[in-house]
């Protein structure tokens, strides 16, 4: 008993002292399994969140969208590989959390259950959804678990650059034709509230903000992040010329905020519970593809079984 209230002092401290848990240091149940919990999930939120841009790759409109719209996608999958790598430093098998979403056990990001109806949803998903995933993760490189925050320093890079092709998509299309406009004004549309939402529950009903602020692993809360982003695209989707679909938009002299009007939240709870419009093709799509890839899976574990017996069989010859 004093043994485990010294180390979990001496967590407390290293936390209140802005020092890294590493995997090997003691730390609370607790503290683990939220962190599993919200990794985890933020691994599945990137392999699901290949699939509404993979849906475009084959009809992208040049060789060079083409190109960039390939590399973002598998820029997406390192993702998920460095973060389903980050959450078993905590103790969980990759098998056990790939089955918790092939099953529907698993959460992942609300988002990605949307369809993707023109080209100008690549660039609404690359101006919004990254935007949006860009303001909520450059604070968890600051994160208190050491391999989740230097895995997401790499993501962040990575996501500007994503941010920033699908401004240029949106760019383009705002100063093209009346058509291309209107493309892109649609996709601002039907991208701008579930982007909102990405950001989580509001505070008074987001139930690990509070102790994931403790641990430091969340440094702000969803309704702060979610504000930064309404207050950082506004001015962008003004400079495209084009309209947020939001009446009750209005700067706010005196708190220096945009105040914004207020978000569906049974629409939330209804995407996040599976029945949002892509959910189910969501699941059946990723299962499909786990098990074309078994042969993969299979030769690596054969070749790796090979190559340890080729060492044991050295090692004691020598
Ligand atoms: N969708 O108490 P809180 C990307 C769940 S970016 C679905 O506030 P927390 C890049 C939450 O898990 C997207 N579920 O929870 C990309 C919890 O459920 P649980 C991924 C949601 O953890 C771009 C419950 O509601 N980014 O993939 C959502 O303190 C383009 C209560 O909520 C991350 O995962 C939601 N939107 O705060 C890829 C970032 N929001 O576990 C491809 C890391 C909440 O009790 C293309 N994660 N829930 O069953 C986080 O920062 C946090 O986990 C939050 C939620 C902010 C998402």
């Amino acid at each position: 008993m004093t043994q485990e209230m010294d180390l979990n002092q001496r967590f407390e401290d290293y936390i209140a002292s802005d020092q890294k848990i590493e995997a090997k240091d003691w730390m609370p149940d607790a503290y683990r399994k939220t962190l599993i919990r919200q990794i985890s999930q933020h691994a599945h939120s990137e392999i699901i969140g290949m699939q509404p841009e993979g849906n475009w790759i084959t009809r992208a409109p040049s060789l060079k969208r083409k190109s960039i719209l390939l590399a973002k996608v598998q820029d997406e999958a390192g993702h998920g590989l460095y973060l389903y790598s980050a959450a078993e430093t905590l103790g969980i098998s990759r098998d056990e959390m790939l089955d918790a979403l092939h099953t529907g056990q698993a959460k992942y990001s609300s988002i990605f259950n949307y369809p993707t109806l023109t080209w100008a949803d690549m660039g609404a998903i690359g101006w919004l959804v990254d935007g949006a995933a860009i303001m909520n993760q450059v604070p968890l490189c600051k994160c208190s678990y050491g391999p989740y925050a230097r895995a997401m320093v790499r993501v962040c890079k990575e996501e500007s650059f994503h941010q920033r092709q699908g401004f240029q998509i949106m760019l383009n299309l705002s100063q093209g034709t009346t058509e291309q406009k209107e493309m892109a004004q649609d996709a601002l549309n039907r991208w701008w509230w579930p982007s909102l939402m990405m950001f989580g529950p509001n505070d008074a009903s987001s139930k690990h903000s509070e102790q994931s602020m403790r641990w430091k692993i969340k440094r702000f809360s969803n309704d702060e992040l979610r504000q930064r982003f309404v207050d950082m695209t506004v001015p962008q989707a003004e400079l495209l010329g084009l309209t947020v679909p939001d009446p009750d938009l209005q700067w706010n002299e005196e708190t220096g905020h945009y105040d914004f009007g207020p978000i569906d939240w049974s629409e939330f709870e209804q995407v996040v519970a599976g029945n949002g419009p892509c959910n189910r093709e969501r699941i059946e799509t990723r299962v499909k593809a786990h098990e074309n890839g078994a042969w993969v899976r299979e030769a690596a574990a054969a070749y790796a079984t090979k190559s340890a017996e080729r060492t044991s069989s050295q090692t004691s010859a020598a």
